[in-house]
């Protein structure tokens, strides 16, 4: 199983690491756009260092409760920081938005694959994906980024995440997206209690039993200060690495961390054990 776009492949026989490139300015202290600039490029250099085969670049905030970017705003931050790393370095390019412009204008600067929490659901997605013809990694979310995490509600989350996601992969085939260019993704902590995502993620192997390649992004989020009781998200490493790592043995081909030298070393022992056996 492998992903292709402009000269890159990704193989996908073995689990890959994406590292999350935050380019909102409350993802850094001083702001400033020349530093913020120089500050997203040496953070992708060295998660490639340490093993990422995808940087994911984001320029709109999808945390619970956060208020929307404008248009403009999301072109200034995630253009140039795109020109910049696909110049510099030898590393797919996710980008983390719902906007086709954002997209398009993405792909012109070197972006290989569309990363959209809203599943190609804004007006002129589905076409831009199908004309702009590159990978594109469509997520459940129940509900919108502003309220989804009130009192979020299933009969079975499985089966109703399972019927969104092939809900929106029929409406992606019929408006000319390839097969081969859709990946999956559960939608951890979008709309979801922590019961629900540790439901979806002891089932993630029946998703990848789908047979499109899935994506688990977990990385620092509520579902790990569930389970270990964190308060700083930025001191939940150990959690997302153990998440990831259950992600991967059920069958997950790309996982989206913030933590790409910890979780590589995880990855690193599985493989160990996979190469052991005769
Ligand atoms: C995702 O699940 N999530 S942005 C809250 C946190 C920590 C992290 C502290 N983009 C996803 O990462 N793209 C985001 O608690 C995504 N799948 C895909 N494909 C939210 C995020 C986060 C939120």
């Amino acid at each position: 199983m492998q992903i292709s776009f402009n000269n890159k492949t990704l193989n996908l026989d073995t689990p890959k690491i994406m590292g999350i490139l935050n380019v909102t300015p409350d993802s850094f202290s001083d702001g400033g756009r020349w530093n913020t600039l120089d500050r997203a490029l040496a953070h992708a250099e060295q998660m490639v260092k340490e093993g990422a085969t995808i940087i994911d670049i984001g320029g709109e905030s999808t945390r619970p409760g956060a208020t929307p970017v404008p248009l403009d705003e999301e072109l200034s931050r995630v253009i140039p920081a795109v020109e910049k790393i696909s110049k510099a370095l030898d590393v797919m390019i996710s980008i983390d938005t719902s906007q086709p412009k954002v997209m398009e204008e993405a792909v012109k600067a070197g972006a290989h694959i569309w990363n959209d929490i809203r599943a190609l659901r804004l007006d002129g997605a589905l076409e831009m994906a199908a004309k702009l013809q590159c990978p594109v990694i469509l997520m459940h979310m129940q509900g919108d980024p502003k309220t989804m995490q009130v009192d979020p509600h299933y009969e079975d989350v499985v089966k109703e995440v399972e019927k969104f996601l092939l809900d929106r992969v029929e409406d992606a085939i019929k408006a000319g997206i390839k097969k081969e260019n859709i990946i999956l993704d559960l939608g951890f902590g979008f709309g979801k209690s922590a019961k629900h995502n540790y439901q979806l993620l002891d089932h993630m192997q029946h998703f990848v039993d789908l047979g499109y390649p899935v994506l688990s992004a977990l990385s620092r989020k509520s579902m790990i200060k569930a389970a270990c009781n964190i308060e700083k998200a930025d001191e939940r490493i150990v959690g997302s690495v153990a998440g990831a790592l259950l992600s991967i043995e059920r069958g997950a081909q790309m996982v989206r961390v913030h933590d790409v030298k910890e979780t590589k070393e995880a990855f690193d022992v599985y493989k160990a054990l996979l190469e052991s056996r005769d």
